[in-house]
């Protein structure tokens, strides 16, 4: 008989249908109303990808691959999968619930984003630990996974591709930007090692594909006062054409895994609409969605996470 082992997967969550937008960016913005302004522009920005976000269909073609290929990869665990958004229902503290009442005891459990931050990977370890306390169950957390090869590889590979459509004349001229979704500046009062975990990415691909002309941005930042991580992907590019003279732009974001609205609207609109004003080439490698060696990966973090003593 196999252990059985909760694998609880967190990830972003998004509507799935137009009615749940505005309870969804309420939710994004801590229990505050959005004004109709806020939300018609939020509106648009889905409208123009198509009106909802293919995110909710990957996210659980992610999660249902990584559980199977954990149960193909080895024979004395079965895991058995729990999906937990931030945003919307099945909410984390769901998952955490369900599996209590599944009588699960021992859980392991991954975000779906690489890169450790207190305001992203933190917080949905916390609202899981919290969650399983009440129920007397164990969760190990896995914390970040940007340094995993099997990512820079996917990423490495992807990026190349990219660089194979290109004339040698214009791979000269080409800067790959390596970016990550922008938080508030405050995080780095905390000594947050969000920013330096992107530089660790950025220069691992760099290595692998020895490109050496790249450099690092922020993306989607919010609709706050608040003064946020930069330089923006789109002040980044018109800076480097001005100052640098690259004529061709290769984005890279690496600080999500899915097609969504962040990278289907942020980068393959806004930022292919300051390459075409400016007159340089737009190029944006494949996300890692349900890649069999990005989920490869996954299952390889999870796994060295469950040889962890407790
Ligand atoms: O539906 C979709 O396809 C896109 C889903 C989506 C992903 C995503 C990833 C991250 N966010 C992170 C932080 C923030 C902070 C704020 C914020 C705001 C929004 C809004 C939408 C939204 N985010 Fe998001 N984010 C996605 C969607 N995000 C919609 C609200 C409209 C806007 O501001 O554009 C600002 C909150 C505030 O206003 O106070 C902060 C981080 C990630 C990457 C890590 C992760 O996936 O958890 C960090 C996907």
């Amino acid at each position: 008989e196999k252990k059985q082992v909760g694998l609880l997967v967190m990830a972003y969550g998004t509507p799935y249908k137009e009615e749940d937008l505005e309870r969804y960016y309420t939710h994004i913005r801590r229990g505050r109303k959005p004004t109709e302004e806020m939300l018609e522009d939020l509106r648009d920005r889905y409208n123009a990808i198509g009106g909802i976000s293919p995110l909710a269909r990957i996210t659980d073609d992610q999660a249902l691959a990584l559980q199977n290929t954990l149960n193909e990869e080895q024979d004395d665990i079965e895991f058995k999968m729990y999906l937990g958004l931030k945003h919307i229902e099945p909410f984390v503290e769901d998952a955490v619930q369900q599996m209590a009442d599944d009588g699960i005891t021992e859980a392991v459990s991954i975000v779906l984003a690489p890169h450790y931050s207190t305001y992203s990977v933190k917080s949905y370890n916390g609202r899981a630990q919290e969650e399983a306390e009440k129920h007397g169950i164990t969760i190990r957390s896995v914390e970040s996974w940007y340094d995993a090869p099997g990512f820079i590889d996917y990423w490495s590979e992807q990026i190349l591709a990219e660089y194979e459509k290109m004339p040698e004349e214009e791979k000269d001229l080409a800067c790959l930007v390596v970016s990550a979704h922008s938080l508030p500046k405050k995080i780095l009062e905390g000594g947050d090692p969000y920013p330096d975990q992107l530089k660790k990415t950025a220069e691992m691909i760099s290595e692998e594909t020895g490109i050496k002309q790249y450099e690092i941005g922020w993306q989607s930042e919010g609709n706050t006062p608040d003064p946020w991580l930069g330089p923006d992907v789109q002040d980044l590019t018109r800076d480097l054409f001005n100052e640098k003279g690259y004529r061709t732009f290769v984005y890279a974001p690496v600080g999500f895994v899915s097609d969504h609205l962040e990278v289907l609207y942020d980068n393959d609109y806004e930022c292919k609409v300051v390459c075409h004003e400016i007159g340089a080439d737009y190029y944006r490698p494949a996300m890692p969605n349900t890649h069999p060696k990005f989920i490869r990966t996954l299952a390889g973090v999870v796994l060295s996470k469950m040889e962890e003593q407790v």
